[in-house]
């Protein structure tokens, strides 16, 4: 308020607050030992390091409601167009580190905490991750959403906040067991519950007609009621105040529709049903790229995107009451098709309960609605069969077949009578099971759809929806995926990161990478590389330790520590890394002593989860565990050559993991990994890649030149037609022979590994292992050559950072608020 009896109560409130919370030690100091005493009930002359984790990371809590208090009032103010980014998973990871560096007191916590006789580090360790989410797209919605926040957007995201995160991996016996992710069980200080936002979903029911003013209205009758509460994340921009709201919805059960249940006398059944509809929001489904048609998943995309648009009509409601001009105020961005309910979901309550017309509604949803797509094959595509969706969702099957009806119209004219062409444009798909085409939904109700790469955009051009480019071609771009340095760099590596601004003079490029191209000057300065090198040990070190305490192996720094970290997948070819590594071994074991000598040591380390019904990712752990075995309890080898599985990749151990590489793989069959984001990270941190020419690769090979990378392997052209042909046939002799060993039982478990052997010989060989598998030893020899000259290396090395940034998450986000999502920046004042 300006002036008046607002004003005067406003100014009444802040002296009693005595201002914002300061972050001098003192002050710190003080507000830490009382959330000990008064928010987590220890003596502050009593606690330990978890307790004292609980009581700062509440204090930053504190500091972060703050500004999140002050960028909505001034958002809601300002009233600018708003940007909601729904999505099903956010892979958040941790927040105290990354909470205190973008609050810009990460020196204070730390100086503030010595004198109470803690380390910052030691406390950190003491969070658990937030596992929100699967993997790539998970973790870019998390990437995008500290981007949006540092650029001033104002951005809300929208989620499902889940009981379980994605499953913890356990190794036994070099087997994968999945035990589940229980991860409130200590509490959540990083969100704020608001048991009175919360909206009423609807569920199953029948839908009725009624009069209305002469002409005719749909009513749906529920058969049940779910309540979402909203569960507030606050998420801190970097130099700046703004801090925005991810906003995660719970499920429980509702107070209304229930006096039937309660009547029958029934009173135990009545509570235990009630009880049940907390399972919509228990688990994150672990499977990435698999479409089951399962209920409970349709409800979990059901009851996210149905709450978050009453919400965001609600909020729209608050401050205009003329719907004409809700395409001025709102962007909603559809990650992958997951949440694409929210179309039929925002017509029906348009219609059916604002009393638009049809005519009104479809012409809002199609300026407001935009979606990216991260699928490279059809088989990738959502589909939800008919007669689920009608019993789930009854209201919005109808409308899903009218808008496809328009749709079907609309092509007649354009294609004319293509009943083939018709068929497979249409939104719904006839056969065996007939079904909703969730893709096709999207592309005809959103104005852009976004690839995540250029090839992609190329892939879905010409092949995944080449029917759609040829009538829309308008309709479809590309935005590169980024990654946010503040969480893969300042986080993650603080080492290097000093160094980067000690060089560049400046910290700047933590809100603008493209300064780091500044580092290009001094790639061959003598002095730099020593510090470089020094850095990169010491996160080696660190890493090595990391690995002795997981597995119990002691592996040297010295060796070059060659990494692959990512979700175990056929076409990722987590296999052609340990087919080569048997190679490695063999040779190694062949060779005269002369020859050892020249060997480069290679610490191989893998990790990732596989999907707990896929059960060839399952084989690829189990042999990557065998391999491991043979060869590290090999004397005869030694140091030359271990292979460590790191179990339970998550986010917290690839901050950990990548800082510590010297190589990394991303080696996916050209034409399958839509972009890929991890390459990102290890190219920030100076680590070379060993690649394939797939997804945004492509477009690193741009920025930092085909010869400061290791390069390999068929590219996304060849790929169909070394398919096609009996090309792929002519495999190395050094591919059968390895493939023999493992046939052969030189790693015991025959029987076991026989379908997986299987799937890569004899013609069936789909991801071309055996096609590439000599190039892949070349390119592993030139990492070799490369290595042994620490100079050459510790220059590519530099040259990689330097040319990573073009990856940062800032980037891509301010491409898609420009060209797609039509949003200002909207900076909250000091
Ligand atoms: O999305 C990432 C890309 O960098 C990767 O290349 C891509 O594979 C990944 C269903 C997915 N595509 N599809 C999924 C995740 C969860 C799920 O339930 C599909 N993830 C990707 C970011 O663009």
């Amino acid at each position: 308020p300006e002036s008046g009896e607002g004003k005067a109560k406003a100014e009444r409130m802040f002296s009693l607050m005595d201002g914002f919370l300061k972050n001098d030690p003192i002050s710190l100091q003080k507000d830490i030992l009382d959330h000990v005493e008064y928010t987590v009930a220890r003596s502050r002359f009593s606690f330990d390091d978890f307790e004292a984790y609980q009581a700062v990371s509440h204090s930053v809590r504190d500091r972060l409601i703050e500004r999140w208090h002050d960028t909505h009032a001034y958002f809601k103010r300002k009233d600018p167009k708003r940007l909601y980014f729904f999505s099903l998973e956010f892979l958040m990871g941790r927040s105290l580190s990354n909470s205190v560096i973008n609050l810009g007191v990460r020196d204070q916590y730390a100086d503030a905490l010595n004198q109470l006789g803690f380390e910052f580090e030691v406390l950190a360790e003491q969070e658990g991750d937030a596992a929100q989410g699967n993997g790539g797209l998970a973790r870019l919605s998390a990437c995008q959403m500290d981007s949006l926040a540092t650029m001033d957007f104002p951005a809300w995201g929208y989620g499902l906040r889940y009981q379980y995160g994605l499953f913890r991996q356990v190794i036994l016996d070099g087997f994968q067991h999945e035990q589940p992710d229980y991860w409130l069980n200590f509490g959540n200080p990083w969100e704020i519950e608001r048991i009175h936002v919360s909206y009423a979903v609807k569920f199953y029911g029948t839908v009725e007609e009624q009069d209305l003013n002469g002409g005719k209205r749909k009513v749906w009758v529920p058969g049940e009621m779910v309540e979402a509460v909203a569960y507030d994340n606050p998420i801190p921009g970097y130099g700046t105040r703004n801090t925005i709201n991810l906003r995660l919805w719970a499920a429980k059960p509702s107070d209304l529709y229930d006096m039937e249940s309660y009547g029958t006398g029934d009173y135990i059944n009545a509570v235990i049903n009630r009880q049940k509809a907390e399972t919509i929001s228990s688990v994150l489904y672990p499977d990435d790229r698999s479409y089951q048609g399962k209920e409970l998943r349709l409800k979990q995309q059901y009851f996210f995107v149905s709450a978050s648009v009453q919400d965001i009509i609600r909020r729209f409601k608050d401050s205009l009451n003329d719907f004409n001009q809700f395409p001025e105020k709102v962007a909603l961005q559809l990650n992958d098709t997951h949440p694409s309910l929210a179309i039929p979901e925002v017509m029906r309550v348009l219609v059916d309960e604002e009393f638009l017309s049809w005519k009104q509604a479809w012409d809002i949803v199609c300026k407001i609605f935009s979606c990216t797509t991260h699928t490279v094959v059809p088989e990738g595509l959502e589909k939800i069969p008919v007669d689920l969706l009608g019993s789930v969702l009854p209201r919005h099957l109808q409308i899903i077949f009218d808008i496809n009806f328009s749709f079907m119209e609309e092509l007649k004219k354009h294609f004319g009578l293509d009943f083939n062409r018709l068929s497979q444009m249409s939104i719904v798909e006839e056969g065996a099971v007939k079904s909703i085409r969730m893709a096709n939904l999207s592309i005809v109700c959103c104005h852009t759809v976004n690839g995540v790469s250029r090839v992609h955009l190329d892939i879905l051009k010409t092949k995944v929806f080449k029917d759609f480019y040829e009538l829309w071609p308008q309709k479809f771009h590309y935005k590169t995926n980024g990654v946010t340095q503040r969480r893969w760099l300042v986080v993650s590596n603080p080492g290097l990161c000093g160094l980067i601004s000690k060089w560049l003079g400046t910290d700047a490029w933590i809100r603008d990478m493209d300064l780091l191209m500044g580092l290009r000057d001094h790639a061959g300065d003598a002095e730099l590389q020593q510090e470089w090198k020094m850095v990169r040990r010491i996160n080696k070190i660190r890493l090595a330790e990391f690995i002795d305490a997981m597995t119990g192996m002691m592996v040297s720094p010295d060796a070059m520590f060659d990494v692959q970290i990512k979700r175990i997948h056929e076409y990722k070819r987590q296999l052609l890394n340990i087919l080569g590594i048997i190679y490695r071994y063999d040779c190694i074991k062949n060779m005269k002593e002369s020859d050892r000598r020249k060997v480069v040591p290679r610490v191989c380390i893998i990790g990732g989860k596989a999907a707990p019904g896929y059960d060839m990712a399952k084989k690829i752990i189990k042999l990557c565990h065998a391999v491991g075995e043979t060869i590290n309890n090999d004397s005869d080898i030694d140091d030359l050559l271990k292979l460590v599985f790191i179990p339970d990749f998550n986010v917290s151990v690839a901050e950990l993991v990548i800082p510590g590489s010297d190589l990394s793989q991303h080696i996916s069959t050209a034409g399958h990994e839509a972009s890929g984001t991890g390459s990102m990270k290890f190219l920030m941190n100076g680590c070379l890649l060993l690649a394939t020419a797939d997804g945004a690769t492509i477009e690193i090979i741009e920025e930092i030149g085909e010869d400061n990378m290791f390069l390999f392997g068929a590219k996304v052209h060849e790929v169909p037609k070394l398919r096609e042909k009996a090309e792929n046939h002519r495999v190395a002799l050094q591919f059968a022979r390895v493939l023999r060993m493992v046939r052969d039982g030189y790693f015991g478990y025959e029987d076991y590994f026989k379908s997986l052997c299987d799937s890569i010989e004899g013609g069936g060989d789909f991801y071309l292992l055996g096609n590439d598998f000599a190039s892949y030893l070349e390119a592993q020899a030139a990492a070799d050559k490369a290595f042994v000259d620490q100079e050459r290396w510790t220059k590519m090395s530099i040259l990689s950072t330097a040319g990573s940034g073009r990856f940062s998450s800032d980037k891509t986000v301010g491409e898609y608020a420009h060209q797609t999502w039509g949003i200002e920046p909207c900076r909250c004042p000091f």
